[in-house]
């Protein structure tokens, strides 16, 4: 109450459910701040070692119910609402979702986060604190629709502005020459167009509340020129433009999952973002230490994915141009500190800016890139001589066409480690995109498969479950979800089973009625909920799971008299705001949905839905409720995902191929437990070189096949623009099929078949999700993040000291 009043400035009777939030946000907020301290005062004072997790997407979510969780303070804080007269479903669900990343790639570094401080591991996220998150999208017509995400509208109770945290940022200009004080040639970066840089801290709670960590995230500033200026004529006007234009870096994120868009305010974000955070960690290398050569003994850095790369080329203009370093000797230090994780092979995702870009934006850093690639091309070159095309393959520039920097060999060459974040993915870096960097340095590159945090995934959007789970195991799961596998056993056990259906029941009832707020469809429970969610991409395959939909409604409608089982077909997910094609499948999801789901014909045996503006929030409500797991994507295309372990984890069986993180999904829940179907990663590969790939014939051959695609072009769902749907059917056919959706089709459909008849067996169902449940516990991201800090990081956990100064 006191919050409500003195913080957030309102008296009861006039407050709203935001208020509420806020209020009790700022509440929480009081009981972390002293353990915040602790824990960074902790670090300083042993002089930690710290890794700093270097990434453009953070995609953190809400964040009340998850400090409360992590607090272990839940049950109070219900208690002291209930005694307002305010309920706590309200209350959390007036907080916006901070959506600071696309997909995977940003959730990951979320998981990160919550694995680092739940484990005391001294780990500090450092990214952006866009003003827009991820777009909000809505369907009008069934078409996708734009809004921004205006997140911080309302003010943003979890965050502490650092206005003297302030590093300056420079663009532009160009490179002098000069003899240092020893007649050295050394070079400065002049004339450069200036932004700052300014810190917004955001605790990071630990499970039990014993660490708190920092994501620490940079804003643009406009530098003080603008305020001590004096003007006279149109100068006033084009200063304040000025402004306006460098405090645009921070303003948006750029909404492509896996595709890099090549826009020059990306690249300055890339800069921005990276060069603020490096000057930070050694800022704060240099409070305890005079000389740079401990500073891999001190801070690990990790680069997700190659937007922060150019980050090593900083740290060289860093060290050589500022602190005077040696070139060698800094190369050392750059390299002993930096690591790469890849997280994709798509050509289309691989950043390659163009050096005349960089040339112009970052002068400085595009001859150190040149000094970079010489050395290294000249020492490769004694080594293997003559080999021309190795070399122009191992060299940071590419020469075809457009003179462009690729980034990943950057990253490669910068880092002491490069990972993959699947064995499969793993496996086809080193055969493809790496190939060579990994014949030059076979020790460096390692697998890190993904995982997710059981704190968010399990015990906060799952409660039901949660339970369950721990009055018959106990809750050492929540923090070594390792334990859960003692759940095997209870996949015999008749009564378990019945307690396991109905904690989904109770969360498949929560999704039911979230479906018909969201789209006013009515769907049944005791159907199969079908669900594949994620973004919207050719290569995911929504198309292979939309062409079974229209055969398995066609089969219905031809049978009537067939007892069928049930489905309910959940999708949902966003689309690039320029991926036409991806937009397309949007609205053709939803043009099947309409003409099924007002068919008399198919009763409720069968319901489509698709569910506006995925993001965190949506799916802790949707993952719970799964009954199937649908991560189909071509093989080799999808480098782990992460959907996949989450759903698997609340007990959805996957119908998948053996892609990404589902090899090994396989391997841990067992063959017999899992839809696998389709071609593997060898047998695409072999098909694609083959060139011999007919979709054609594949279609003419399967005649339920061919009478979805039929439907689809000639208009059976869009009646009112009977063309609509060409160049999906173009891409399928004479486009060449590139993601071998028909060639996937027939098989897809006989596991679908599968999963079907084994619903009709709920006992035998249940166990298997079960199964599936017990044997995830490999996948926690704590897992993973263990294996990052002993195989790459070399960081320990250090345990913060809570009855020191200021401790209350
Ligand atoms: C993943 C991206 C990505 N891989 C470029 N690559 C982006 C690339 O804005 N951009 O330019 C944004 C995102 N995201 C995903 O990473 C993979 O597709 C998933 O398979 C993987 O699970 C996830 C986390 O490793």
């Amino acid at each position: 109450m006191e919050w409500l009043v003195y913080s957030v400035g309102k008296d009861a009777r006039a407050a709203t459910r935001r208020d509420w939030f806020h209020t009790v946000a700022l509440a929480v907020r009081d009981r972390v701040v002293d353990r915040w301290m602790d824990t960074t005062r902790s670090y300083y004072h042993e002089d930690a070692k710290r890794v700093y997790y270097l990434s453009l997407e953070f995609l953190i979510g809400r964040l009340l119910t998850n400090s409360l969780s992590n607090l272990g303070i839940m049950d109070e804080c219900r208690q002291a609402l209930d005694r307002l007269g305010l309920s706590m479903e309200d209350v959390v669900d007036a907080e916006p979702d901070a959506a600071l990343g696309n997909g995977g790639l940003g959730r990951l570094a979320a998981c990160f986060l919550d694995s680092m401080a739940s484990q005391g591991l001294p780990g500090y996220g450092y990214g952006i604190r866009y003003e827009f998150g991820l777009f909000e999208q809505r369907f009008e017509n069934g078409w996708q629709v734009e809004y921004p995400e205006q997140w911080l509208q309302f003010g943003n109770p979890w965050e502490f502005a650092r206005p003297e945290v302030l590093y300056p940022v420079q663009f532009y200009g160009r490179v002098e020459e000069f003899r240092d004080s020893v007649g050295e040639r050394a070079y400065r970066w002049v004339d450069a167009d200036r932004v700052l840089a300014m810190a917004y801290d955001t605790p990071v709670v630990g499970y039990g509340g014993e660490t708190i960590n920092t994501l620490r995230l940079w804003s643009a500033r406009a530098t003080r020129d603008f305020n001590f200026g004096h003007f006279n004529d149109g100068a006033y006007m084009k200063a304040v433009e000025q402004k306006i234009l460098s405090e645009n870096l921070s303003r948006v994120l750029y909404p492509n999952d896996a595709t890099e868009t090549g826009k020059e305010l990306r690249l300055k974000q890339e800069y921005f973002f990276t060069s603020a955070s490096l000057q930070d960690i050694l800022r704060r290398y240099l409070q305890h230490h005079t000389s740079f050569d401990n500073l891999p003994n001190k801070a690990a850095i990790q680069l997700n994915d190659t937007h922060p790369a150019i980050g090593i080329a900083e740290l060289m203009r860093l060290l050589v141009d500022q602190h005077a370093l040696r070139w060698d000797n800094a190369w050392e230090i750059t390299r002993a500190t930096f690591a790469y994780t890849n997280h994709t092979l798509l050509p289309e995702a691989l950043e390659a800016w163009p050096v005349r870009m960089i040339e112009r934006v970052l002068p400085r850093h595009m001859q150190i890139i040149y000094e970079i690639n010489a050395k290294f091309l000249n020492r490769t070159k004694a080594k293997a001589a003559g080999d021309n095309a190795r070399l122009s393959r191992l060299s940071l520039i590419d020469e075809r066409g457009e003179r462009r920097v690729r980034m990943g060999n950057l990253a490669f060459l910068g880092s002491h480690h490069v990972n993959g974040v699947s064995a499969l993915h793993t496996d086809l870096m080193k055969q493809t995109v790496f190939h060579d960097f990994h014949e030059e340095f076979p020790d460096r590159i390692n697998n890190k498969t993904n995982g997710i945090t059981p704190r968010r995934w399990l015990k906060q959007a799952n409660p039901a479950l949660s339970e369950l789970i721990t009055t018959r195991i106990g809750q050492g799961w929540i923090s070594d979800l390792s334990q859960i596998s003692a759940l095997s056993e209870k996949a015999e056990d008749v009564v378990f089973r019945e307690e396991f259906r109905r904690a989904k029941r109770k969360n498949k009832k929560r999704l039911a009625a979230y479906i018909a707020r969201q789209t006013g469809e009515e769907v049944l429970v005791d159907s199969i909920f079908d669900v594949q969610v994620k973004r919207m991409h050719e290569y995911k395959r929504q198309l292979l799971n939309v062409l079974h939909t229209i055969a398995l409604y066609n089969e219905m409608r031809d049978n009537p008299t067939v007892s069928w089982v049930p489905v309910t077909k959940i999708f949902a997910g966003k689309a690039a705001p320029s991926y036409h094609m991806a937009k397309l499948i949007i609205k053709l999801i939803n043009d099947v949905a309409k003409v099924v789901n007002h068919d008399p014909s198919v009763h409720d045996n069968l319901k489509v839905v698709l569910l506006p503006n995925y993001n965190v929030t949506a799916a802790e409500i949707i993952i719970p409720a799964a009954d199937l797991s649908e991560q189909i994507s071509t093989a080799g295309m999808e480098a782990s995902g992460t959907g996949n372990m989450k759903l698997a984890l609340n007990g959805a069986l996957t119908i998948g191929t053996l892609d990404g993180a589902n090899v090994e999904i396989r391997e841990h829940v067992g063959a017999d437990n899992i839809f696998i179907f389709g071609m593997t990663a060898d047998e695409v590969n072999d098909l694609r070189a083959s060139g011999g790939f007919n979709p054609r014939e594949v279609i003419a051959s399967n005649p339920s096949l061919k009478r979805a695609l039929d439907m689809i072009s000639t208009g059976a769902f869009s009646p009112d623009d009977r063309n609509r749907y060409h160049p999906i059917v173009q891409a399928l056919t004479d486009g060449g099929d590139h993601f071998l959706v028909t060639a996937d089709f027939a098989d897809y459909c006989r596991a679908q078949d599968a999963a079907m008849q084994l619903y009709r067996d709920q006992e035998e169902w249940t166990r298997k999700a079960i199964l599936n449940t017990a044997n995830m516990g490999w996948f926690s991201s704590d897992r993973t993040v263990n294996e990052y800090a002993e195989e790459i990081w070399d960081v320990h956990p250090v345990h913060p000291n809570h009855d020191g100064e200021g401790f209350r």
